[in-house]
């Protein structure tokens, strides 16, 4: 969409302003832009034009990420976040007449994100931000969010709509990925985990950012310590271990997560060590013990769970993921797998350097709650 054209939406927010846009490359989901403006009291603002296909219930989604934004202002005034800038009939977004959503948010200056991790002190930061949103939010009443995409971590019914994908599929693309297929059956079993164990109430329901990657988070410019989670699109009832494990196989990877040379990917022990000790710092002491005892596996369910999804995705020719080149989602896949078969060599290790730093909480005073 040239510039020009967003000129309509713009000032459903801003009223009458000179602008300049400049196209947000990274998402993977919606289109946006940075705004730069004449406008006195937001000169530097993010518009997005929501993705409905993706995000089918646009105003249970909007009313989800008001609501958590307004709750964390209160909880914490002098925390920098993601704030919504209301139209000027005060709605929390934007409804063209022909049915598409758009919302703006201010920009928050002075900060930069990420796709690759560039030091340890950065992962350190990435994992006590991201448990701090945990803590933040442990008293919000997580069922009265509305559910933006159904059954999104439920790794079993990620494995049936695989099946489905590949039972329609030509077969010469069943061919080229019969190494990947091969991956996914031999670990079927485990598949459901996590999920089980939530709806069993083994584990807890809490608010759950669920897209937790580096690229997720701001940090600050000067300082290089994390601000605050954007990309609130996916908040939801969830656990604890989907963002951990999320956050674990972005960040554990050196490479790019298309990267082509599987030779370049490899899960990285010290970023595990790291994120771990950030988390623990802000969450240790609200996770039960059941959580605790799952840091080090969680990683490799949701890895694998999202590399399944990019197979499914090029199986059924991309509707899902945008890509830039016709075999990017096989690579985002095979990385996946790499990664999780990394984890699964390290798995003894990773737990002994979960026992190790809880070791370190128990003895700085922090304990954590017993399973409730
Ligand atoms: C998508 O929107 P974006 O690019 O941050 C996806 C995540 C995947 C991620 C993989 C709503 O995130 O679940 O983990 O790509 N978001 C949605 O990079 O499906
Ligand atoms: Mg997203």
């Amino acid at each position: 969409m040239s510039e020009t054209n967003l000129f309509p939406y713009i000032s459903e927010f801003l009223g009458t302003v000179e602008f300049q846009a400049e196209v947000i490359q990274d998402g993977h989901i919606h289109d946006g832009w940075y705004i730069h403006t004449n406008h006195t009291t937001y000169p530097e603002t993010i518009l997005q034009k929501v993705n409905t296909h993706v995000f089918t219930d646009p105003d249970g989604l909007m009313q989800n990420i008001h609501q958590i934004t307004s709750f964390l202002q209160k909880k914490n005034p002098s925390q920098k976040q993601l704030n919504l800038i209301p139209t000027s009939l005060r709605k929390i977004y934007f409804q063209a007449t022909d049915g598409s959503v758009w919302r703006m948010y201010e920009r928050i200056p002075n900060c930069y994100s990420t796709q690759i991790t560039q030091n340890l002190r950065q992962v350190y930061e990435a994992g006590r931000v991201t448990g701090y949103f945990l803590k933040q939010l442990q008293d919000y009443p997580v069922h009265s969010l509305n559910i933006s995409i159904p059954d999104f971590h439920n790794t079993p019914k990620r494995y049936q709509d695989f099946l489905q994908a590949l039972s329609a599929a030509d077969a010469e693309l069943v061919q080229l990925v019969q190494p990947e297929i091969e991956f996914l059956h031999k670990r079927s079993d485990h598949f459901g985990l996590i999920w089980e164990a939530l709806y069993e109430q083994r584990l807890p329901w809490r608010v759950t950012h669920n897209d937790t990657k580096l690229d997720n988070i701001l940090f600050d410019l000067n300082t290089d310590q994390a601000i605050c989670l954007i990309d609130l699109d996916t908040i939801m009832p969830g656990s604890a271990l989907f963002d951990f494990g999320d956050a674990l196989r972005a960040m554990g990877n050196p490479a790019a997560e298309d990267e082509p040379d599987l030779t370049k990917v490899e899960f990285q022990m010290p970023v595990f060590e790291a994120y771990t000790q950030g988390y623990l710092a802000t969450a240790g002491e609200i996770l039960t013990e059941q959580e605790l005892s799952w840091l080090a596996l969680s990683p490799w369910l949701i890895t694998i769970e999202i590399g399944m999804r990019f197979l499914t995705d090029y199986l059924q020719g991309n509707p899902y993921f945008r890509i830039h080149y016709p075999m990017q989602n096989l690579y985002r896949c095979r990385t996946q797998f790499k990664l999780a078969s990394d984890m699964e060599a390290q798995q003894y290790l990773m737990k002994s350097i979960v026992q190790k730093l809880r070791n370190g909480m128990y003895s700085l005073g922090i304990e954590s709650k017993q399973e409730s």
